[in-house]
C-alpha cells in the first residue's frame, strides 16, 4: 500500500516537473504576479460590470493552466468600481497600494476620465474593457484600450437598421447628459444619420442615467413620427427607456448603444427589448483557436453565448499575460523593480506587438489605441417567455468595400 502511494506520489511529481520545465502549468510555489481587475461589481454598472467579472476570471485560469507568466502563476486582484467616479478612484487606489502591475478597468468611461490620472501619475498601465468614448487613450502615456471607439463601432448599427427598413428617413435620438461615452456615442451617432442623409428629428432628447421616467422625451421625439430611434445610454436608463418607447406606441426599429450591449437588460425591457439592433466589437461564433477555446469553457459555466463584455475582459487579461511573458523573456521579470515591471510592461504593450485574442488579432498604437479589423451587429431576439432572449448576429449591410477595413482596422481617431 504505501510502495503505491509512493509510486503514484512519484509519478504526480515527475509529470509536474515535466510540464512545468515545458512551461505548461504555473508553479504553485512561485510568487504570483499580480493584476488588477477594477470594474462595477455593485451599482446599476454592475449589469455592464458583472459579465466583465467573468470574461477576466476565465482568462486568469485558462492563462495559469498555460503556464502563467514562463512558470509564474498571475494573481487576479478584483476590486469594486461601483458605478461612479469615487469609487473607480478608491478601486485604482487600492489596487495601486497593493501592488498589481497593471489595471483592467474601470468599466465606464465616465470613471476612467476620473481614475486612469491616477494610474497614469503612478506609473500603471491600465487597459481600458468597454472605455469607448473619445479620448480614452489620450488620458495618458500609460492608458490603453481594448474596446474599440464608438466612432468605429456605433455606425455599424445604423448600418444594420437601413439593411432592415430602407425606407428610414427621420430618426430621433436620446442621450444620457450625464455620462462622458453616451454624449461621445451620440455625437457619433448623429454624424451617422446626417452622413447617410436621413433626418435628424430635432431637438435631440437628452435624460439622465438615474432617470426612471421618460414619458415627456418619448412624447416629444414621437410627435416627430421617427421610422427609427437610437438610445445612447447605460442599460438600466437604456431598457426602461425602450420600454417606454413600445408601451407610448413606437413601433419602428430601435438601436441601442453600447450601453444596453448586454443580457442584463432583459429583466428591464422584458418582452419590449425584442428587436434592438446594437453594434458589436465581439462575436462568439469567430473560429479561432483562442476564441473557441473561451467560448466552450464560458459556456460550460454560464450556460450561454460569450458577451462582449466578457470577450474584451478576457483580451485585457491576455494582453497583461503575454505582455508580461515577452518581459520576462527579454528583460527578465525578476531583475526588475515593480515601478520598472510596470512600464517594461506598457512598452510592450504600445509596441505593435499582436495579440490573438478572442476579439481576433489585435495590437495597439503607441498612443494605446486599439486596432481591430472585425466588428459585427446584432438584434436581440426574446423568446415568448419575456424574460429569455439572445443576441442574434446579423448583417449590416456594409460589404468588404463599403466598410473600407484600411480605415475600420486602423485606430479610430475619435467620436
Ligand atoms: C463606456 C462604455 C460603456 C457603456 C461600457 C460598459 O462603452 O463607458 O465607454
Amino acid at each position: 500500500m504505501l510502495k503505491k502511494v509512493s509510486l503514484k506520489y512519484r509519478f504526480v511529481v515527475s509529470c509536474a516537473v515535466a510540464l512545468m520545465s515545458f512551461g505548461m502549468v504555473a508553479s504553485q510555489d512561485a510568487e504570483p504576479i499580480k493584476i488588477g481587475v477594477g470594474v462595477a461589481q455593485t451599482s446599476n454598472v454592475a449589469l455592464l460590470g458583472q459579465e466583465q467579472v467573468i470574461g477576466a476570471r476565465i482568462a486568469g485560469e485558462y492563462f495559469n493552466e498555460l503556464g502563467g507568466v514562463n512558470g509564474r502563476p498571475i494573481e487576479l486582484v478584483f476590486q469594486d468600481t461601483a458605478g461612479d467616479e469615487a469609487g473607480a478612484i478608491n478601486a485604482f487606489q487600492t489596487l495601486i497600494a497593493d501592488g498589481v502591475v497593471g489595471i483592467l478597468g474601470p468599466t465606464l468611461s465616465q470613471q476612467a476620465f476620473s481614475a486612469d490620472p491616477i494610474a497614469e501619475t503612478e506609473g500603471v498601465p491600465v487597459i481600458a474593457p468597454s472605455n469607448t468614448a473619445k479620448g480614452i487613450p489620450q488620458i495618458g502615456q500609460y492608458i490603453s484600450r481594448v474596446s474599440a471607439p464608438v466612432a468605429v463601432v456605433a455606425p455599424n448599427a445604423v448600418r444594420a437598421a437601413l439593411a432592415i427598413n430602407p425606407e428610414i428617413e427621420r430618426v430621433a435620438v436620446f442621450f444620457a447628459q450625464n455620462d462622458a461615452f453616451s454624449v461621445s456615442e451620440t455625437g457619433t451617432f448623429q454624424e451617422t444619420v446626417v452622413e447617410f442623409g436621413l433626418e435628424l428629428i430635432e431637438p435631440v432628447q437628452s435624460f439622465q442615467t438615474t432617470d426612471t421616467d421618460f414619458s415627456s422625451q418619448v412624447t416629444n421625439a414621437l410627435s416627430g413620427d421617427p421610422q427609427l430611434v437610437i438610445v445612447s445610454g447605460l442599460a438600466a436608463d437604456g431598457g426602461n427607456l425602450v420600454r417606454q418607447l413600445r408601451e407610448f406606441g413606437y413601433e419602428g426599429l430601435i438601436v441601442g448603444g453600447n450601453g444596453l450591449n448586454t443580457a442584463n437588460i432583459y429583466p428591464v425591457c422584458q418582452a419590449l427589448c425584442d428587436g434592438i439592433i446594437i453594434a458589436q466589437a465581439y462575436s462568439y461564433s469567430l473560429d479561432t483557436e483562442v476564441n473557441n477555446t473561451f467560448r466552450e469553457i464560458y459556456k460550460e459555466e454560464q450556460g450561454k453565448e460569450p458577451p462582449q463584455f466578457s470577450g474584451q475582459a478576457f483580451a485585457g487579461i491576455q494582453v497583461f499575460v503575454e505582455s508580461l511573458i515577452e518581459v520576462d523573456d527579454t528583460l527578465g521579470i525578476d531583475n526588475l523593480s515593480l515601478v520598472e515591471l510596470r512600464t517594461a510592461v506598457n512598452d510592450v504593450i504600445l509596441s505593435g506587438k499582436t495579440f490573438d485574442t478572442p476579439l481576433g488579432v489585435i495590437s495597439f498604437t503607441e498612443e494605446g489605441e486599439l486596432i481591430q479589423a472585425e466588428f459585427y451587429v446584432a438584434q436581440i431576439q426574446m423568446n415568448e417567455d419575456g424574460q429569455t432572449g439572445q443576441f442574434v448576429f446579423i448583417e449590416f449591410g456594409g460589404d468588404e468595400e463599403e466598410m473600407d477595413m484600411e480605415e475600420e482596422a486602423t485606430p479610430a481617431s475619435g467620436g
